[in-house]
């Protein structure tokens, strides 16, 4: 009983969380497989009580394999997705290497579920900034259409990897202990500079464009627009890494097509999005926090405001654990949608 499971990147910040939510959620499992690089091949995972060992990801360890979870970085996604396909197995990718590839759908079920009709083996798990926020568009686009977004992230460590936390708690201890610091790693692993994160906001997430653009800006942008099926959708970024550990927020800015909607009709359209909880009552100092959204599958929304100049512009601020509902637990949440929609069998 149960379906044939690959996780390729298992020791990864996101890897781990895909196996926790497979575990949570009863995902029904036949057999998992447990792959990554060859750096981490060898380690030992526990999964329900079992000790399963991680073995190095090659194509032959496919055969079998009817769903691929892939969080191990582009290269290893570009060069063992389309193996595990050929084999049989339906790949959910949770890098960038397909997201924008026409053949390619790019999901978050709330929002798109039925893009999965037309997968060919690959399915593409969003960027974790992009998730949240286009869950928080989707009752808004539904109710009143949408014309343009601006968002602002304040974005966590955790996006970045494990070593990027263990970075910023060493530095931050550094810091306190009057030491010298010595940035390795963030803002971009491979970057030509390295900057402070502890007690730092850092306006760079992943490299920079042609454009001026950061990568993880184009990818709100282009994911978006890909996701709500709306090319015509204007959408700017700005992409920032704050000293948290684990959960993404956002500044939203949003104009919509129609006008006329109020605060309280916009909260009413956002409580009843699905995979939304808002959290929106300023007399009580009640807000979303990363800090409070960590460890929990929803995206919750509060701080929603009318513009003061704009009639249909709002603000909203958005809030999600990046490796759970922008990662792992999106992931999963694909799987399910393809077992329910009769995509794949036992
Ligand atoms: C970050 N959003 O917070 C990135 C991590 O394309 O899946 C996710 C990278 C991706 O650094």
């Amino acid at each position: 009983q149960g379906f044939d499971l690959a996780v390729v990147g298992a020791t990864g910040a996101v890897g781990q969380q895909m196996l926790k939510t497979l575990a949570d959620k009863e995902f029904p499992i036949r057999s998992l497989k447990l792959l990554s690089s060859s750096r981490s091949a060898g380690k030992e995972i526990e999964f329900k009580g079992e000790t399963l060992t991680v073995e190095e990801a090659s194509p032959e360890q496919f055969e079998g394999v009817q769903i691929a979870l892939f969080s191990a970085g582009g290269s290893i996604s570009k060069k063992l997705a389309p193996e595990a396909v050929k084999r049989g197995a339906v790949v959910i990718d949770n890098t960038s290497a397909y997201r924008l590839d026409n053949q390619v759908p790019l999901v978050v079920p709330e929002v798109n579920e039925d893009a999965l009709y037309n997968h060919q083996g690959i399915i593409a798990n969003p960027n974790c900034s992009t998730i949240q926020m286009v869950v928080a568009l989707e009752p808004i686009k539904k109710a009143y259409g949408l014309k343009k977004v601006i968002v602002s992230t304040y974005q966590a460590v955790s996006g970045a990897g494990l070593d990027a936390v263990d970075e910023m708690y060493e530095q931050s201890q550094q810091i306190l202990n009057e030491e010298e610091i010595n940035p390795q790693l963030l803002p971009v692993s491979g970057d030509k500079k390295h900057y402070q994160i502890a007690f730092n906001a850092v306006p760079q997430i992943d490299v920079f464009q042609e454009n001026g653009y950061t990568f993880e800006e184009m990818k709100m942008i282009n994911e978006t627009k890909k996701i709500l099926d709306d090319q015509a959708l204007q959408v700017a970024a700005t992409c920032v890494r704050l000293p948290v550990e684990t959960g993404h927020s956002e500044s939203v800015y949003v104009e919509t097509e129609k006008g006329g909607a109020t605060v309280k009709d916009l909260q009413g359209v956002l409580e009843a999005g699905a995979g939304i909880t808002l959290q929106d009552h300023p007399e009580t100092q009640t807000y979303p926090l990363a800090t409070t959204s960590v460890g929990l599958p929803d995206v919750f929304v509060g701080r929603v405001r009318q513009d003061l100049d704009t009639e249909n512009g709002y603000h909203l601020w958005v809030v999600s654990d990046n490796l759970l509902k922008g990662a792992a637990y999106n992931s999963v949440q694909i799987a399910e949608s393809l077992v329910k929609l009769g995509l794949i069998k036992q």
